[in-house]
């Protein structure tokens, strides 16, 4: 099986790949990634050579997409995305180029090239906002996105169910709260408090911290993205979450106990403008269908990354200081804008 990534050198694309070739060894990954400021090729250290190719491209240009593709691929995942939310407040353009229309480039390329099965990873955060005590959002809920990020995916949800519903596209959503663990850019937040954290500086949360999000463990996440890819049916969207509901500050807590840090480093900031105030994913439907659960629990999953994050320092003050971006000269000899 030969399968085409989008965004792989990304946080959960990475982590994606390298799940996927653990568990299946057969597997080829063709890995499409632009390696913007969030792309990362140490994300990929260690992943096997012969099953893993990777095309520095842009979805939003036809020729690097059909190059990608090649000769043909048995499905495409679909992870590239401007993703920081804060980023889309500041400026909206490349959310917009990248996830709106870079979806739009694949599926005309994957339509073309009569790709049998597209898998578009998409968030809880096109739901928009729940009030504290509502039922989580289920997959018939409408998409109410509050921040220029969400809005830009949720778009690009509605060209994949327009591309099912006119030309049979061969397409499948997921939707997933929030993601941590290990090589996620430390600009979210539990990597940005682990490393904070782990180097006693502050932490800075927004508002009252009493936003509440559901967090899932990315290995978690590989997992039920494998199983829609699979066996999830054409034109549905499953909701992926973690049961994992908890406030910013008691996340933060959590962290700073972890890491052996006082809860003093945690420094209230103004808040992020727009702000949704809660998500919650109701997964039984992809529970209930394709037999997936979770296996970590947030209190494992939490204490693993940060392990992970404090035996991987090089890993992150690379990200954190920009000498990430000199790999890529010294790997293909080429410069990164
Ligand atoms: P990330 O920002 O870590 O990685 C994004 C990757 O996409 C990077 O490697 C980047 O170089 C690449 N990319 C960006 N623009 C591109 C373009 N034009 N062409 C090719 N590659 C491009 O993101 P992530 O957190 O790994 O998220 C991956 C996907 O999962 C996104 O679609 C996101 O919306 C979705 N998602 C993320 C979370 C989360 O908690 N992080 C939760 C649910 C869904
Ligand atoms: O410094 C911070 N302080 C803080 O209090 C940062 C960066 C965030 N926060 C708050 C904002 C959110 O309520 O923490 C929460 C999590 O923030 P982010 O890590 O920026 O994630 P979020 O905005 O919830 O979006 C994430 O989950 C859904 C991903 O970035 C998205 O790509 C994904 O779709």
């Amino acid at each position: 099986m030969r399968i085409l990534v989008t965004g792989g050198a990304g946080f959960i694309g990475s982590n994606f790949i390298r799940w996927a070739l653990s568990d299946h060894p057969q597997l080829t990954v063709v890995n499409l990634d632009a390696l913007t400021y969030a792309g990362n090729l140490q994300n990929l250290e260690g992943i096997p050579a012969a099953h893993h190719v990777f095309m520095r491209g842009d979805i939003r240009r036809r020729e690097d997409v059909d190059g990608a593709i090649g000769d043909g691929v048995d499905a495409i995942v679909h992870f590239a995305a401007e993703t920081h939310v804060d980023r889309s407040i500041l400026a909206a353009d490349d959310f917009l180029t990248t996830n709106v229309l870079g979806t739009q480039v694949l599926i005309e390329a994957a339509r073309r090239a009569g790709v049998p099965r597209f898998v578009h990873v998409s968030t809880d955060e096109v739901y928009g906002s729940l009030a504290p005590d509502a039922p989580a959002f289920t997959e018939t809920d409408p998409l109410e996105p509050n921040s220029p990020y969400s809005a830009s995916k949720a778009a690009s949800d509605h060209l994949i169910r327009a591309a099912f519903h006119t030309f049979q596209f061969p397409a499948v959503i997921t939707r997933c709260s929030n993601n941590y663990g290990p090589y996620q850019f430390p600009e979210k937040f539990v990597p940005l408090f682990v490393t904070n954290a782990l180097t006693g500086e502050p932490c800075p949360l927004y508002g009252d911290g009493e936003n509440v999000r559901d967090w899932l463990h990315v290995e978690d996440h590989a997992r039920a993205i494998w199983a829609v890819l699979e066996r999830g049916q054409l034109g549905e969207v499953y909701n992926v979450g973690g049961h994992a509901e908890m406030t910013n500050r008691q996340v933060a807590e959590h962290i700073l106990d972890l890491a052996g840090a006082p809860r003093s480093l945690i420094r209230p900031v103004a808040d992020r403008p727009g702000h949704d105030r809660r998500y919650a994913m109701n997964p039984d439907k992809l529970e209930r269908e394709l037999g997936w659960t979770p296996k970590w629990n947030f209190a494992d999953g939490i204490a693993a990354t940060v392990s992970w994050y404090r035996t991987h320092e090089d890993w992150w003050r690379a990200v954190k200081s920009g000498a990430y971006r000199d790999y890529y000269e010294r790997q293909y000899g080429g410069r990164l804008s």
